[in-house]
Parts: structure tokens; sequence; C-alpha cells
């Protein structure tokens, strides 16, 4: 069949004579056996679901229980990102630099035309236009993805502000970044499909020049919902440095205290820390209110008041589900009461979702999430451990009346953190904006069961970006650098690092975390207020014992030693590793990095 008989392809539903012919082209090269437009309307979503029920993909749970709500279990070779099979295919090599994956971009493209031609045989291609943040927002940007996947666009429909509205707010030549991801599962002519079709080999590529994304070979989230991480971080970093913004893997938080003076807090953590947590936290001080803006990424851009503002690009939650439970994070229960599709969970004899630490004790006849009846005496968990839910952010109970608001919030504090069990104390404030950059570049974390370092091993994970920044990580440093530079420094937000993840001798933790957070979200509160104590210590500004409100939680005095006493000679050490990470950056790392690194050890040799 040619492209210009393909089903559904004309009349297109968009005067965007460019948007029109680049899916012609990518019609002609992957060779579906129809095409569809996505609108983004609640009939389309049915029509879509219906079909993947059909397949097998996608199975409704107890429309009683659920709502409206579906599970689906993948290919047991495909169920996370694909770190090693991800590329930033710059021009210049040193410009993806030494933290990325690059590839050259003529052979690249060579290799994508080969694989993708024939691609989509027998499949639907879905045009699916998408806007990253809320739409007609300044701080918003636009995308289409072209996938032969019915669950990557029902979860787009999620995950983004999906279809006709999207459409609409490209005009006739607005600007958009063209996403191509193909399942990499052609059908022959008669060929009966399978629940999750992908391929052996998987390509996660990116052109940041051309601010383009194809993805192939996978159906799993992030390799595949090309709008978040290949998008809003990737392909979005690249924008930010070239715009004078910010793409952060941050999470964005509201916070009120009991005299209703509000602050808006972003923060980023490695996988694993507790960030979906944290974005939903219950306090447990009275009169402390939290709400949630974002869950995963942050765009910030400097309004004409010289604040920065932040928006959460995504329209969804796209989080682990094990561990989560009604005491870990009671508000993200709530968000999956309905309307949600779940991936890689157990499912319970009633038509329910199960997964480890949800509810004890383990209940009987559980599936497994590769369909087999689960064994608790096996060892094996019943939910895979990245097992996801995709809800809508509207139904967070605490969703942020203005988390949709197009002029964003003004962010007040930035924090970075990591899961680390000795050294780094419950909570820092930088100096200025520069000591908390380099705060940033050296975040790391401690392996845990669902990373790939070893448990206790630490991993740099700079700005918790390691894996999500689309250019230079040197370069990147110096963007954070060159901003701060710039801004009024009165109005920057402050930077803070936290760790709720320090342990006593016993290797048992000594801060009780989750809604308890609130305690030190509490004193960052009043250090932005004027209010509270620190003192300066060599690594940064860490509270007075009075200044933190530890009211009621029974802290030993040990434990108060551990959390906020900074160990000059352990930090000599730390501070000694970071040379060895700063020099695989060669000549891109900023020199104000090393300076602050100098000054540093000075003044831990100051109290030695
Ligand atoms: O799969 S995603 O990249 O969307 C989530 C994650 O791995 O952090
Ligand atoms: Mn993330």
């Amino acid at each position: 069949m040619t492209s210009s008989s393909l089903p559904g392809l004309h009349p297109a539903p968009t005067r965007h004579a460019r948007l029109v012919a680049w899916v012609e082209q990518i019609a002609a090269l992957t060779k579906p056996a129809r095409v569809h437009w996505c609108d983004g309307s609640a009939e389309e979503k049915e029509t879509l679901i219906a079909d993947l029920v059909a397949r097998g993909t996608l199975t409704q749970l107890d429309p009683v229980k659920r709502p409206g709500s579906y599970h689906a279990a993948s290919d047991p070779k495909d169920v996370a990102r694909v770190e090693s099979r991800t590329f930033i295919c710059s021009d210049d090599a040193a410009d993806a630099g030494p933290t990325n994956n690059w590839a050259d971009p003529i052979e690249m493209r060579d290799r994508l035309d080969g694989l993708f031609d024939g691609c989509m045989a027998g499949r639907t291609m879905y045009v699916v236009p998408f806007s990253m943040g809320p739409l007609g927002s300044e701080l918003s940007a636009l995308g289409v993805e072209i996938t032969d996947s019915g669950y990557v666009a029902v979860s787009m429909g999620i995950m983004t502000r999906m279809g006709a509205g999207a459409l609409e707010a490209l005009g006739e030549d607005g600007t958009f970044v063209p996403a191509v991801h193909t399942l990499g599962a052609p059908l022959a002519e008669g060929q009966a499909d399978v629940p999750w079709p992908c391929n052996e080999q998987k390509w996660i590529v990116h052109f940041p020049e051309t601010r383009e994304i194809w993805s192939y070979g996978s159906g799993y989230g992030g390799n595949a919902l090309l709008g978040k991480k290949c998008y809003a971080l990737r392909i979005a970093s690249v924008m930010a440095r070239d715009e004078g913004w910010l793409a952060e893997h941050m999470l964005i938080l509201k916070l009120t205290d009991p005299k209703g003076r509000a602050k808006y807090i972003a923060a980023a953590f490695p996988s694993a820390c507790g960030k979906t947590n944290l974005a939903m936290l219950q306090p447990t001080l009275p009169g402390w209110k939290a709400e949630t803006v974002g869950d995963d990424i942050a765009w910030m851009r400097f309004g004409e008041d010289g604040r920065l503002y932040a928006v959460n690009p995504e329209a969804g939650f796209f989080g682990v589900a094990p561990g989560t439970s009604r005491n870990t994070n009671q508000n993200a229960i709530s968000t999956l009461a309905r309307d949600t599709v779940f991936t890689n969970t157990a499912l319970t004899a009633d038509g329910d979702v199960w997964w480890e630490g949800l509810s004890k004790p383990v209940p009987e006849g559980l599936t497994n999430w590769k369909g087999q009846p689960h064994d608790p005496t096996s060892g094996e968990p019943a939910a895979h451990p990245n097992a996801r839910f995709a809800a809508p952010a509207h139904q967070c109970p605490t969703i942020a009346p203005e988390w949709e608001d197009p002029r964003g919030v003004p962010i007040d504090a930035i924090l970075f953190g990591g899961r680390r069990a000795s050294a780094v104390p419950l909570v820092t404030e930088a100096f200025d904006w520069e000591h908390g950059v380099f705060m940033g570049s050296t975040v790391a974390s401690e392996g845990t069961a669902a990373a790939e370092n070893a448990v206790g091993e630490i991993r740099r994970d700079p700005f918790a970006m390691l894996p999500f920044c689309g250019y230079n990580m040197g370069d990147y440093f110096a963007h954070w650098l060159t901003l701060g530079a710039k801004a009024d420094a009165a109005k920057l937000p402050r930077i803070f690092f936290v760790n709720w993840f320090r342990k006593d001798q016993d290797g048992s933790f000594v801060w009780p975390g989750f809604g308890e957070n609130v305690r030190v979200l509490k004193w960052i509160s009043e250090r932005l207020e004027g209010e509270a104590e620190a003192v300066d210590t060599p690594v940064g500004r860490v509270p007075t014992r009075q200044s933190l409100d530890l009211d009621g939680l029974g802290l030993s005095e040990t434990a108060l030693a551990t959390l906020l006493d900074v160990d000059a000679e352990v930090w000599t050490e730390e501070a000694g590793m970071i040379p060895a990470f700063y020099e695989t950056f060669g000549d891109r790392l900023p020199k104000a990095l090393w300076s602050q690194h100098v000054a540093l050890t000075h003044r831990l040799d100051a109290v030695l």
C-alpha cells in the first residue's frame, strides 16, 4: 500500500504543513496498515482500550474495586529503561560528554533508516500530539509522538495533555519535537499478535541539535512514552541550555506553615530516594500543610520579577508501585483508586492489583507479574520491583490548586539529596548559589536493590540527572552557574542538601523519614523567613539542636549527633573522592567548581 492511499492518513486534522509532511514521510518509511490521529477524547480512549483488551495487552480490573483501571504485563525482557541502549547523537562526541553514550549521527541515521523500514507493518500508526506543561503556558512546549503502540497512546493520554488541544496549540506553523516510536514488531499478513510486542534490540536515540527522538524495540515507560525522560529531560535540557532556562529531574512541593505562609520547594533525588513520597508528604506537625505540584520533572524559567518559576510538564504520575502503601504514601494510594494503568504488578484472585509492601499478609491466590500463580515460598516477588502505575495527577488528594497555573509557581528553595548511610547530615544549607551548584554536582547515592550498582556502593548522580542530561554534564554545571550569576542573588532560591538515610552503628536508620520529613522542611521554611538558627560548618549551614522541631520524636543525644554533627575526618575522605569524579569532565568542568572543592578542603583543614 502506498502512503497516499493509507487509511486514516488523509485528511489530516491540521493545517500544519510541516507536521503533515513529516507524518507522511514516517508512514512511507514505517509502512503501517493504517494511521490514526489522536484527539485525546474519552471515546477515543475507550476504543483504544477495547482494542488493547482484545489483544491481551490490557486486562480490566474489577470495575467496582478499581473503576476504569487496567493491568498490563510486559515481556519479561522489557521492564525498565535501558541506559546502555540510550544514545545522545550530537554532531561532536564531546558535546554528549563522558556521562552519555554517544554515536555518530550520520551512522545512526543510516541504522535507524534500516530498522524503521516497514517496522509498523500490520499495525496502526498513532499520531499523538502533546503538550508538556499546561496548554498555552509560556513555560510549556509541544511535541508529536508517532507510535505503533496503543498502550503508549493511552499512557501518553494520562501522562501529558494529549490530543486536539495540543494540535490546536501547534497552529499552522508551531514548533514541535518530533518523536518516533516503534515496538519493532511488524506483523506479516495473517500473523497473530502477542500481548506485549517488542524487539530484542532496543535503541533509544536523541539528536540534540535537531531536537528529535527515535525509539526502537521497547514498549516500556521511559523508553516509549517519549514525552517524559526523552523529551522533558534529555531534549529539554538542551533547549534550556540554549534558551536560558532549566529542565530538571525535580519534584515540586507547596508547603504552607500554620500562619498561612506558602513556600514552593523543588527537589532532586536519585531514583529510589522517595521523590514521589516527598511530593505527596503528609505532615506529622499540626498546622503544616503540604500539597503536590509535581513528582518527577520541573521546567523552570526566570520571570520578569527576577524569581524562578516552575511548572510540572507532566499531567500524570508514573510511579514505582512496590513499597507504596497507606503507611508510606496514603495520597498515592488514593490517587490510584481509579482510571489507572498498572504495569507488572501482581493480580489478586478478585480482580485487583497487588505488590510487595502494599499489605500484610500476602493475599492468597495471587497471579505474579509473569502471569503464573505466585508461590510465596519461592523467594521471588509477585510484582516486578519496577512495577509501575500511570495515574492522572488531578486525582491526587493533595494536588495544589495552582498545579496547572500557566505562570508556574515561584521556587523558594531547591533541595538535593541522596541515600547516604554515613557522613552527610540530615540537612545542610549551601552558603550561596555557587556552593549549592557544587553540592548538586557531587550528589551521590548508595545502591539499593533496584539500582545497578552494588548495595552500599556509592554512585555519583549529579543533580539526579546522570541518565537524563542531554549534553555534556560539565557544560550543564556551567549553565547552572551562569544562570545564578545573571540573576538577582536576593531572589534566587536557596539551596539545601538533605539526607533521610543516615544509619547508626547497628545499621538502623536514625531518622524516621516519611511524614516526619516535614520537620526538616519546617526548618528550611523558617530559614527562608529568617527565623531559624544554623551553625556554619565546613560543609555548609546545619541546624542548631534547638532550631529543629523534634518534639515527640524521642531521639537520643547520640542520634542527634549522628544526624547533625559534621565529622571533619570523614568529610576529608569524602572530599578526597571528588577530584577523580571531576577529572572525568576534563576542561569542560567549570573552574568555579574546582575552586569550591579547594575551599571545602581549606575549611576542613582549618578545623582538623
Ligand atoms: O521509566 S521511567 O523513566 O519513566 C521512570 C524511571 O525510570 O525513573
Ligand atoms: Mn524520575
